[in-house]
């Protein structure tokens, strides 16, 4: 099997039933499957709720390590609605041609430097930078705050080995208190500032809430993005005339985004409580239990996809929910997508081809499945082009 091949674990459940179970800390999950009734249970707010006690949604669950409700993400319709409405623009500013260009300039930079060295680990040296320092975009704070946020690591909740780690939870939420007082005795351009001067209903926004939504920023497009940039270069490795490609027909790179995203599905799940007795696939789910959203099982259902196990570089029909589905489609999306457009680009005009040396396959436990998510650890080789 290929180095950068993912396998479907979910395969057999999603024909056969339709969902699986997993335990996690003692509060069990029924995992959605199949693509349909996926979108059909992230539209259905009403039964599947994002406002439960903070970190439930989660799975593995965060109701241990953390008190603060992150927003918008885990509020429902019509709530939801009113902090979305804030932070939007903001979170689209990587449609415009200024963001794109400073991006532009530190992938760049970053490849010229994996260019140099006879091994860069991908995860660690390539991933995580590229992903700190486009932050600093995001945020619209000093580019040199991204080597605070490179030091906490790949996962801002989980250290190496350990499923969650209170401790290293607490390092991002005083980071964020610390930077919203700041922000508050000196406000600025950056998204603390532009948040903490912002209103919802007539008021403006407490800390807590800005808190919330700084919370989800840092962690939401973390491991996600670091995933989706190994992944993509893992593949890359081993599929050369992929950057060929790029280079020939540019016009392709956005549906390879996408494509890399369904394939790749940095985010496995997402959970939902459930308010009232239902049913999933003619299954009894009960009240105040949990369901996820399993967006990466949907993403290989073959009802929906052809050859879903494939890559295929300019997928004409995608409707992947890797970002997703519905009233909470993932807000980082656009500025993730820039990254990638913008790193299949960059690797295009200037790599040739990448070896890869040596790796350690990331792999997520869920009980009755094991899915690959990504690397521990990938170092390869890059060579330029002639
Ligand atoms: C949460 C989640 C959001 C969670 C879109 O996903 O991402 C996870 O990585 C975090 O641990 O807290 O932000």
């Amino acid at each position: 099997m290929e180095k950068s091949a993912f396998n479907d674990s979910f395969e057999k459940a999603r024909i056969e039933k339709g969902y699986g179970e997993m335990n996690d800390q003692d509060d069990p999950v029924k995992m959605v499957l199949r693509h349909k009734d996926v979108r059909k249970c992230a539209h259905n707010y009403k039964t599947f709720t994002s406002a439960a006690v903070p970190g439930r949604i989660v799975v593995p669950s965060e109701v241990n390590i953390r008190k603060t409700r992150q927003i918008p993400f885990e509020l429902d319709p019509p709530i939801h609605g009113l902090y979305r409405e804030i932070v939007t623009p903001w979170f689209k500013r990587p449609l415009e041609a200024d963001y794109q260009e400073k991006l532009t300039l530190q992938i760049s930079a970053i490849v010229d430097r994996a260019l140099e060295n006879d091994s860069v680990e991908v995860v660690n040296e390539f991933a995580l930078p590229l992903q700190s320092r486009a932050l600093t975009l995001l945020l619209n704070t000093p580019y040199t705050n991204a080597e605070t946020w490179i030091s906490w690591g790949t996962h801002v909740f989980r250290s190496e080995g350990e499923a969650l780690d209170g401790d290293k939870a607490n390092i991002l939420y005083d980071y964020i208190d610390e930077q919203i007082e700041i922000a508050l005795e000196h406000p600025g351009e950056d998204m603390y500032s532009v948040l903490l001067s912002s209103e919802v209903n007539g008021r403006k926004l407490t800390k807590e809430e800005v808190k919330g939504v700084l919370v989800l920023t840092f962690a939401g497009g973390r491991d996600t993005v670091i995933n989706a940039v190994t992944n993509s270069i893992a593949y890359l490795a081993e599929h050369p005339e992929a950057l060929e490609r790029f280079r020939n027909e540019p016009e392709i790179t956005g549906k390879a985004v996408e494509e890399f995203i369904r394939y790749f599905s940095p985010l496995t799940q997402m959970g939902r409580v459930v308010t009232e007795d239902t049913q999933i696939c003619e299954h009894a789910i009960k009240a105040d239990s949990r369901i996820s959203l399993c967006w990466a099982s949907a993403n290989r259902d073959a009802l929906v996809f052809e050859n879903p196990d494939e890559i295929v570089l300019d997928r004409k029909i995608n409707p992947h929910v890797g970002f997703g589905f519905s009233h909470h489609n993932c807000l980082g999306a656009t500025h993730a997508r820039q990254i990638l457009k913008i790193l299949l680009n960059t690797l295009a005009a200037k790599v040739g081809s990448i070896e890869i040396q040596e790796y350690k396959e990331n792999i997520e436990n869920l009980d009755q499945f094991r899915r690959k998510v990504g690397f521990d650890s990938i170092n390869v080789k890059f060579n330029r082009l002639n």
